[in-house]
């Protein structure tokens, strides 16, 4: 350790859906603790990942991408957490793909265009770079729109450069006792992460549609001598979704549990016994009340 002054603060990781936010939250905390897929949207609710090494405590704030709007209560949910993040933070890591700037990276950088904090754009998934002359056509324009924000190229996914740009963030967080003990790694329940790596599964394991329309409720999470018995709900909207979640004879449940566990054994460190049901409740992403039991907290 270089300083031995003890700083704490709060980065805010924002950018458009699936420039990979979650993916370099969990690179830089050596866990999976966010999910991620390919699919937009994957992350709902914005989530701590808290990161302490000797003085330096970073606590990250994983956010759902800040999207074009529908009419869904649950879209809305999103971009104001999105938004809600950028309040009250000590960094903003702007992060957008290398490969492809579109009109909701535009939307973002009309966000972290007004943040007083210091901004570090991460210019991720460089490792598809094919010609390095190509770092995002909009990338020196960009810059300039954030006068004081710092570039920095990574790959979440290899993991190229995350540990410079770590070194950035510490530097720009404020002198300050630590918010959290050393050991904690989030601010969210195991219940919630097991939920989500539910979710995680459903989310891969389906075509483009229906994986919006899928939520996940833990009914049981329970410890038992070396078992960790939990139980969990897929809640869909219709009963045709319900037929392709289960597939045919139990196939997809089947390796979306399997999957499911393997995750939760290592995030738990403990033996899993996962049971999982599909129910159909119709209407739940478009009602505030729903939403809120399913812990979307408006
Ligand atoms: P988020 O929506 O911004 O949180 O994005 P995710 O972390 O869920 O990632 C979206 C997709 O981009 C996933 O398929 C990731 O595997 C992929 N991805 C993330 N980071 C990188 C990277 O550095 N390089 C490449 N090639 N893919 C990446
Ligand atoms: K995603
Ligand atoms: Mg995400």
């Amino acid at each position: 350790m270089s300083d031995s002054t003890s700083r704490c603060g709060y980065v805010a990781i924002v950018g458009r859906p699936n420039v990979g936010k979650s993916t370099l939250l969990n690179h830089i905390l050596g866990q999976k603790l966010a999910i991620t897929s390919r699919k937009p949207q994957t992350t709902r609710h914005t989530l701590l990942g808290i990161k302490t090494e000797g003085e330096t405590q970073a606590i990250y704030v994983d956010t759902p991408g800040l999207h074009k709007e529908n009419e869904k209560a649950l879209n809305r949910f999103m971009n104001k957490s999105a938004t809600q993040a950028l309040r009250d933070v000590d960094v903003v890591l702007f992060v957008v793909d290398r490969t492809r700037w579109t009109d909701e990276d535009q939307m973002v950088l009309e966000k972290v265009r007004y943040v007083t904090c210091p901004v570090l754009l991460v210019v991720n998934k460089v490792d598809r770079m094919d010609d390095k002359q190509e770092l995002l056509p909009h990338l020196e324009w960009l810059a300039q729109q954030l006068s004081s924000a710092e570039v920095v190229p990574v790959s979440a996914l290899q993991g190229r450069n995350i540990e410079e740009l770590e070194k950035l963030v510490a530097e720009r967080l404020p002198e300050g006792e630590h918010f959290y003990p050393e050991d904690q790694l989030t601010d969210r329940s195991s219940r919630f992460l097991a939920a989500e790596l539910v979710r995680e599964k459903v989310m891969r394991q389906l075509g483009a549609e229906i994986p919006y329309q899928v939520a996940v409720e833990i009914e049981q999470f329970k410890q038992e001598g070396k078992v960790l018995h939990i139980h969990a709900l897929i809640l869909v909207e219709r009963e045709g979704q319900k037929k392709i979640i289960i597939g045919d004879g139990g196939d997809r449940m089947k390796k979306i549990g399997q999957e499911a566990r393997l995750d939760m054994q290592k995030l738990f460190g403990s033996k899993i016994m996962l049971n999982l049901w599909v129910k159909v409740r119709r209407g739940w992403s478009d009602d505030e009340r729903a939403l809120t039991s399913l812990g979307y907290y408006f």
